[in-house]
């Protein structure tokens, strides 16, 4: 462990806020870009907040990696002693209420490989501020409370970055002598400073149009690289279903007279909101039928529609600390998934987020991470940027749905843009507007908010035929998390059925009521324990239990095994139906891996195999749900199910569920592969979208055939598919057989300029079972297209392998961690946010059988006693090791 010494870093804790000091009305920025230096002229006009503590407190400016070139105060030169300076913040003392700061800072985008602050791509300028970057442009309160108006002014060569653009509107351009040119953008709305963007370079447009339902004319511009112009049609498209998806389910507008996205290569994540100007990593926004799959396709129109919904929940509304994240985070999640669910099939959509949730969140949950989705203290905000914050977070504004109705829900929205428009607020002033909206009492609820860890949702069943009820006893608990040892009771919406001997849903009638509700209804567990008495219940019922996953917790009922073939066949519950082939395949999953552990037989049950089959078989299922109800759970996922891990094991288990079913059900997925073959061009609408998917798993199960008729079906396929979603899912076939070389190498020489094509490639051989190793991972990062400082080639390469590779990762002797280790460290030189994704990979080490765990921690401690390991990385690793 490195020593804890005075540069050790320190917790920043929610309990600690206080206002800031001071306020900033207005901002005017001028950039003046160079090949080796860009020199940032910022003037400042700022008064002393009243609502700060101190009236005579300092006032003191963030910034990190600047080089101060000078400061004035209200027209006068600073002398450097009316000021102190140090590696994190300019502070002056004596500050008048009102004041002009105007400050000269020279910073080194061309050598920025952090991808935070302002940097190159290519020749190209791009900047990237949230949470923290705005800092390492220039000295400022960068802060999300601070809200001002911004204006940008950029200087630079005309003919190497003829494009300039900002936030907001284009209000001035001219050009300047050495053949130079500039722009002023203004952007009227007050923001906060990470959601100031800057780019510069040459870029092609794709232009379009919007009108709103108000009749204010949006232009609409997509910026790539000249070569990816062609692809951005899709992106267009999702634009406009966003905006018109908004309108009509929230009556939210734009309101700017541009609204510009610009793609890039080299960015740490999907996409970034700020405003009026969005950047987008590539992969959200550039698609065509050969280069792009369907997954990627449906990305694409979900981060679009995210950043696109942020302008509201996020932008106009924003958080008052980085502690309310999920305020914004979680709400767009919602908000990208309702929209998802609205574009294509809404079950899909929800079993696809359920699958998210509990592979990386419950994880998450259960792990030396776990934090709430608004969280108490943080070393790296960045780190924070979680599936908890996002995706759990996303599962509790939809529980404020699930109790309050959707036109509840919407009253409460409408309230909270009332109230808080053009204010930087917290997680709390959300949940009172949903309750002042509705007259609820949502108090019980703000447990969510604070308490980290995944409830468990106790749940017994009792029939008594003679009096006709049925009585559901409920109980909830929370384990134990960091920090965290007792929880309270959460308030959860327990959304159920009672699901009759013929298939359908029986009335339901709790004790006391004088009327039954057909269907689906929501209780509301409040207490440790709680007992439901239905009444007039003329059969014995299943009771189908969580329907569309109505809270983000962990079931336990005991279902036998002809209940869960009666929910699988029946439920009207689509999730549930799902959710009923899922408990028996782990099941059996768990048996098949317990069995591989003692060396025992490898078979499967003839209950679980009859009924997939009947799921194979009917025609009249949804083939995208008959495609999710034969997925099998992630290795990572089965792992989490284990009380000691042993990853060949976990391993070996699947792929003897994969080859079983293959086996008994050759004849059915052979049928299912012919009826789902589409000879058309390609289309992504959701029907053909579905076929694909029943298809291409199909396919998958068939290739675990050693046969070679076979494997000639996928070698077809490759060769002739029009489309990467078919050629993709082919490859991912062939690759675990020694086929896959040459399909590999045309694959690669014909991708070669196709950086997010190559990605592809580099990540279907990091999950291969036969080439995910290390000595080959370690091959392919001499591969030309790979790049250490691309976050997206390092995520397809390193972080497919070391995060969803179980079996490789963990070889027995160590090396997947050595590997982890040494790459995390180069990493983090370069760019510690991507560097301490990948230390996430050690987060379950404490669960792993002895051998591994051994090694496991002697390569975490030996990452720990790294000297200038990046606050991120060290959050990640000391929070390991306590
Ligand atoms: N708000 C950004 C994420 C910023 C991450 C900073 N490390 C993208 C999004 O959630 O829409
Ligand atoms: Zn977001």
């Amino acid at each position: 462990m490195a020593k804890l010494d005075a540069t050790t870093p320190q917790p920043i804790q929610l309990k600690d806020y206080t206002p800031p000091s001071f306020l900033i009305d207005k901002v005017d920025l001028t950039f003046d870009l160079e090949e080796d230096h860009t020199r940032v002229t910022s003037r400042l006009v700022l008064h002393r907040n009243p609502a700060h503590p101190d009236a005579r407190a300092a006032l003191q400016l963030d910034g990190r990696e600047l080089e101060l070139e000078s400061v004035k105060l209200d027209g006068e030169l600073l002398d450097s002693n009316r000021y102190e300076l140090d590696a994190e913040s300019l502070s002056i003392a004596a500050m008048p209420d009102n004041a002009i700061l105007e400050i000269v800072t020279v910073i080194h985008p061309e050598t920025n490989t952090s991808l935070n602050g302002l940097y190159r791509s290519g020749a190209n300028f791009y900047s990237q501020c949230e949470a923290e970057g705005f800092r390492k442009i220039t000295y400022y309160l960068d802060r999300p409370d601070v809200m001002a108006r911004f204006s940008t002014t950029i200087v630079a060569d005309k003919q190497k970055w003829p494009v300039l653009l900002s936030n907001g509107n284009k209000v001035g351009e001219g050009t300047l002598d050495r053949n130079r040119h500039w722009v002023k953008w203004v952007d009227p709305f007050k923001k906060p400073a990470y959601l100031f963007a800057l780019v510069a370079g040459k870029l092609s447009l794709l232009a379009d149009r919007y009108t709103t339902t108000s009749g204010r004319e949006v232009a609409l511009e997509i910026w790539v690289e000249p070569a990816d112009l062609d692809k951005c049609a899709h992106a267009m498209s999702s634009v406009k279903k966003s905006m018109q998806w908004d309108e009509q389910r929230y009556g939210l507008e734009y309101d700017l007279d541009t609204y510009m996205i610009v793609a890039v290569g080299d960015f740490n994540m999907g996409a970034m909101e700020n405003k009026g100007l969005n950047i987008f990593n590539t992969k959200y926004v550039l698609a065509r039928a050969d280069t792009a799959t369907d997954v990627d396709f449906d990305g694409i129109e979900a981060v679009i529609a995210h950043e696109y919904f942020h302008n509201w929940t996020g932008n106009r509304v924003t958080c008052r600390d980085w502690f309310q994240l999920s305020l914004k985070e979680g709400l767009t999640v919602f908000r990208d998934q309702e929209f998802s669910a609205d574009m294509g099939s809404a079950e899909v959509c929800r079993i696809d987020a359920v699958r998210t949730l509990r592979t990386h969140q419950f994880a998450e949950d259960a792990g030396p991470m776990a934090h709430p989705i608004r969280p108490e203290s943080y070393i790296e905000i960045n780190n924070f940027y979680t599936v908890t914050v996002y995706e759990k977070g996303a599962e509790v504004v939809r529980m404020y749905q699930t109790l309050l109705g959707r036109d509840g829900f919407r009253k409460g929205m409408d309230l909270y843009f009332k109230r808080h428009d053009g204010q930087a607020v917290t997680c709390d002033d959300f949940r009172a507007a949903m309750a002042d909206a509705n007259d609820y009492d949502l108090g019980q609820f703000a447990r969510w908010y604070s308490q980290a860890g995944t409830p468990v949702l106790r749940v017994r069943g009792q029939y008594d035929a003679a009096a006709q009820t049925y009585t559901l006893e409920v109980s909830q608990s929370c384990p134990a998390t960091p920090g965290q040892a007792e929880k309270q009771p959460f308030h959860i919406p327990l959304t159920l059925g009672l699901v009759g001997p013929d298939g359908a849903d029986l009335p339901l009638q709790l004790a006391g009521e004088a009327e039954a509700v057909a269907g689906s209804r929501v209780l509301s567990v409040k207490e440790a324990s709680q007992t439901f008495h239905f009444i007039n219940v003329a059969v014995e019922p299943v009771p189908s239990l969580l329907r569309n996953f109505s809270a983000p917790v962990k079931l336990d009922f005991p279902y036998s095994r002809p209940q869960l073939v009666h929910l699988l066949a029946h439920d009207s519950d689509a999730f549930c139906r799902w959710e009923a082939g899922q408990t028996l395949m782990l099941q059996d999953l768990q048996g098949l891996i317990d069995a591989a552990r003692s060396g025992g037989e490898l078979a499967l049950k003839d209950d679980f195999v009859a009924a997939m089959r009947r799921v194979l078989a009917d025609e009249s299922l949804d083939p995208a749900l008959v495609a999710l109800m034969l997925t099998l759970p992630a290795e990572t996922y089965l792992a989490d199910q284990q009380d000691e891990i042993d990853p060949d094991a976990i391993r070996a288990g699947r792929e003897a569920m994969k080859l079983g079913l293959a086996r008994a059900l050759r004849s059915e997925f052979k049928a299912a592969y012919t009826r789902m073959l589409d000879s058309g061009t390609y289309q992504y609408e959701a029907t053909a979208v579905a076929r694909r998917s029943l298809k291409n798993i199909a396919l998958a199960y068939l290739s675990e055939l050693d046969e070679s008729g076979l494997m000639e079906l996928a070698e077809r396929q490759f060769a002739e598919a029009n489309n990467m979603t078919d050629a993709q899912a082919a490859l991912a076939c062939l690759v675990n057989w020694p086929e896959g070389d040459a399909a590999l190498a045309s694959f690669a020489s014909k991708w070669a300029d196709e950086a997010l094509v190559m990605d592809k490639w580099f990540t279907l051989q990091a999950s291969s079972r036969r080439l995910g190793v290390v000595a080959k991972i370690k091959a392919l990062m001499q591969h030309p297209a790979f790049a250490l400082t691309n976050p997206n080639k390092v995520r397809s390469l390193i972080g497919t392998f070391v995060h969803n590779n179980l079996a490789g990762f963990h070889a027995i002797d160590g090396s997947g961690y050595e590997f982890a280790a040494d790459t995390l460290l180069a990493v983090d030189k370069l760019n510690p946010q991507v560097a301490a994704r990948l230390a996430g990979s050690f987060n379950r080490w404490k669960k792993l059988e002895p051998v591994r765990r051994a090694h496991m921690r002697a390569a975490l401690e030996r990452v720990a006693a790294h000297a200038g390991l990046s606050r991120d990385v060290y959050e990640i690793v000391s929070k390991n090791l306590l």
